[in-house]
């Protein structure tokens, strides 16, 4: 049972400036430690960089830091591909979530040298579905989905060699949608449940029946967790808070359940922002949900529920 942490400094993606401090700030918690523990073989691959990007412009004048983000992504894609192909679970730690563009290319070209399919369970208050033509922040975070999913309008990214079909997709946490998003939910299919389904559902239902679909297909499984999934007042660390989020035991069952599942292969963390904790408090909960997620128990089940 062997994990590799790989960071990823990247905060061009978002509006405000913190996410550079995320690794640092979640291997201060202990994470290898605490996955050491739980007797997991971790590697940690260091952090991530990219060199000084001459400046690139774009017909949409709102997008800032398009060079820097297409560099971070061309990297992470290079580097989640080889550190799929050397252990069993790569954790990549954002870093904001332009992060998952890169990480998941490259998981996709994993993936297909598998000939398995990838599905991504994506839990963030944000469908992150805009393209490079719709996005009116000009926020680059809220673009990987609508681009590793093979949609118009990212010829300034870098070539897509592999796409994940937007069908193998789950949404949950869902709360913050802009116009764009919400038509291209509609258009492509994608399987949301925003926070009124999971009110009214739990979150363990919708969960099974995605787990049962990975399990089915043989699949790959990718985990890419914004801290925005959460509700800010028990992780107040990310720069775009959104109330009624997933609360502290939605969250974990979630982990447990995926955990118990055995089904998950990757990991994204991503969009903490350190500057904005209050005494580490943010980065210390990822911490104990990535616990959960890698076998951490409160008690021993004597029958598991698969
Ligand atoms: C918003 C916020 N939809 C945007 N997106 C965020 O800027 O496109 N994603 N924060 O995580
Ligand atoms: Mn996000
Ligand atoms: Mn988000
Ligand atoms: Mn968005």
């Amino acid at each position: 049972r062997t994990c590799s942490i790989l960071g990823a400094p990247v905060q061009t993606g978002a509006s405000q400036p913190g996410c550079i401090m995320g690794p640092a700030s979640l291997r201060t918690a202990g994470l290898l430690r605490t996955l050491a523990d739980l007797g997991w073989e971790v590697t940690d691959l260091g952090d991530l960089s990219i060199g000084a990007q001459e400046p690139v412009t774009h017909a949409n004048p709102a997008i800032h830091d398009l060079a820097e983000t297409r560099a971070w992504i061309e990297a992470l894609s290079e580097a989640a591909f080889n550190a799929a192909q050397t252990h069993d679970r790569p954790i990549f730690i954002g870093g904001d979530h332009a992060l998952a563009a890169g990480t998941l290319s490259g998981i996709a070209r994993h993936a297909a040298t598998q000939a398995r399919p990838l599905f991504v369970l994506w839990l963030d208050a944000h469908p992150d579905l805009h393209t490079l033509r719709t996005t009116t922040s000009g926020n680059l975070h809220g673009t990987p989905v609508a681009y590793v999913t093979g949609q118009p309008d990212f010829d300034a990214f870098p070539p897509l060699e592999a796409s994940i079909d937007p069908a193998n997709f789950c949404m949950m946490g869902i709360r913050s949608v802009d116009p764009a998003e919400r038509e291209r939910i509609a258009k492509i299919g994608m399987e949301v449940h925003d926070m009124r389904a999971l009110d009214e559902t739990g979150v363990l239902a919708p969960l099974r029946a995605f787990l049962a679909r990975v399990r089915a297909a043989n699949g790959l499984l990718h985990i890419s967790f914004d801290v925005d999934f959460l509700d800010p007042e028990i992780a107040p660390a990310v720069g775009t808070t959104v109330p009624g989020g997933a609360t502290f035991r939605e969250a974990h069952l979630i982990m447990e359940e995926l955990c118990d599942s055995e089904l998950v292969t990757s990991l994204d963390l991503v969009e903490l922002n350190p500057f904005l904790d209050e005494r580490g408090r943010t980065a210390k909960l990822i911490c104990d949900l990535t616990a959960s997620l890698f076998g951490r128990r409160v008690l021993d089940r004597m029958t598991r529920s698969y």
